[in-house]
């Protein structure tokens, strides 16, 4: 297939957009690094690095490729990648099981004491 008729292909196709945080961009020509080596890939038809929010939105065909890959690409080029609020959200299910273990360890703790009594 000639690259213009994968360019067809590629804008008729259904896009998904994601955005990746991205640790390490620590010049402008990171900029380009990334947006190239994201672009190059199949099914991915647009690239967009934000540094002052170091990061990046792809849009992809989600038949072409997957989000998994688009990450393994940028973390093999040595920039720290994460799916964006990842952060936020791992902090938020640690939370969650914590107040779990206290609820559970609560129960345990008031089904025991009437059997010492
Ligand atoms: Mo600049 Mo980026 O010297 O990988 S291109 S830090």
């Amino acid at each position: 297939m000639t690259d213009t008729a994968l360019q067809a292909d590629a804008t008729a196709l259904e896009t998904e957009v994601c955005t990746l945080d991205i640790g390490g961009m620590t010049c402008a020509s990171c900029v380009r690094r990334i947006e190239k080596a994201v672009l190059k890939l199949d099914g991915v038809t647009d690239a967009r690095v934000n540094l002052a929010t170091d990061s990046v939105t792809i849009d992809y065909a989600a038949s072409l490729v997957a989000p998994a890959y688009l990450k393994k690409t940028l973390s093999g080029l040595g920039y720290q990648v994460s799916d964006k609020g990842e952060g936020a959200d791992a902090i938020d299910r640690e939370r969650a099981a914590r107040q779990r273990e206290v609820r559970l360890q609560l129960f345990n703790l008031l089904l025991a004491t009437p059997l010492s009594l």
